[in-house]
């Protein structure tokens, strides 16, 4: 019998994507899910057995980025960046995929091994939208599998997905976020100085992006961590750059793989706006419109004012006898 190998398996994306569904339906424990009550801050662990190994799964907390200090970023940046996942799973919300993606190309700058796992694809079919995920598997580089968490049976191709990529049997083609030519060979530069302390040359040149950002809480930890000692003028507006590039990626990849299918309600709406502003029937239902308000205001009124006025006189006696009894 072959060896039981154990592999570490990371869960990450943003807030109420589904991790924390995946990572019960995987390891069938009990991990609180839910809107907000539900939020995972600390990493929950669970195992799970697949053809004779064993495969650690931790639950990373939801983030909408990886660049900020804030306690959850911390921890999810920390466990990609030191742990040495054999993959990184990241779910992705199919019915808000462009916020979605802008984590995506975060960690795709960090690590090779990552599948994306495009959660909720029911609730983007209520929506009326459909997602390539064909061509987003060629636009990100990585294996892409689309699940609907709360059904366990679609999560197979994925737990097939997580096997393949823990035994080197995919390729990966990530394109990484390129700079102008003099910033690029700073970068270069630094890569070359970090590869001495850490071998993987993908998370090396995340580094030395971060070291030339100069954010100094990152900064340190990774100096700590991997021991580097390289002095290194942080390069200006560079953090904002790194957002701004991955942010127009993300756009234009969403926009080549979600297509919307339920464009009635679009058109009805396009319809309706079309005749209210055009010059032809735009100024003429204005003007019933208008005709209208001013009828009821002088004449339409005095009709519910003139049955008011029957019901009071009608009664009067009966309600003038209560009043005064009193
Ligand atoms: N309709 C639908 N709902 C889902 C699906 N997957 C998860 N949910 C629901 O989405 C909500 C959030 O799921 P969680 O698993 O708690 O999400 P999470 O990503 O762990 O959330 P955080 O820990 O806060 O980041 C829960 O109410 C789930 O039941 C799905 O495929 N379809
Ligand atoms: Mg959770």
């Amino acid at each position: 019998m072959a060896n039981t190998k154990k592999y570490k398996i990371a869960l990450s994306g943003n807030p109420n994507v589904g991790k924390s569904t995946i990572f019960n339906a995987l390891t069938g424990m009990h991990q609180h899910t839910g809107n907000w009550a539900g939020k995972t801050v600390a990493n929950a662990r669970g195992e799970y057995k697949y053809n004779n190994n064993i495969y650690e799964v931790v639950d990373l907390p939801g983030t909408y980025s990886l660049m900020s200090n804030s306690e959850e970023e911390e921890i999810a940046r920390d466990y990609i960046c030191f742990e040495n996942a054999d993959c990184i799973v990241i779910v992705a919300d199919a019915s808000n995929l462009e916020r979605n993606l802008n984590l995506v190309k975060q960690i795709l700058e960090m690590q090779e091994n990552i599948i994306i796992c495009v959660n909720l694809l029911d609730e983007a079919k209520k929506k009326g939208m459909k997602i390539d995920l064909n061509m987003l598997e060629q636009e990100l580089g990585v294996p892409v599998v689309g699940v609907i968490a709360k059904k366990r049976k679609t999560l197979k191709k994925l737990i097939d997905t997580i096997e393949k990529v823990c035994n080197f049997e995919l390729k990966t083609s990530i394109e990484s976020t390129k700079y102008d030519k003099n910033v690029e060979n700073y970068i270069i530069k630094v890569q070359r100085e970090v590869e001495r302390n850490v071998k993987n040359s993908k998370l090396a040149r995340w580094i030395a992006i971060k070291l030339l950002e100069g954010n100094e809480k990152i900064v340190g930890k990774i100096k700590n961590e991997f021991n580097i000692d390289i002095k290194i003028e942080p390069i200006e507006n560079l953090a904002e750059t790194t957002i701004e590039k991955i942010m127009e990626e993300s756009e234009k990849i969403c926009k080549k793989v979600v297509k919307l299918e339920k464009q009635n309600y679009n058109k009805r709406d396009e319809k309706i706006d079309k005749i209210l502003t055009s010059k032809m029937t735009g100024i003429p239902i204005m003007i019933l419109f208008l005709t209208l308000v001013f009828w009821i205001t002088i004449v339409g009124a005095n009709y519910p004012s003139e049955l008011l006025s029957k019901f009071f006189s009608r009664y009067r006696r009966k309600v003038n006898g209560i009043l005064c009894r009193h």
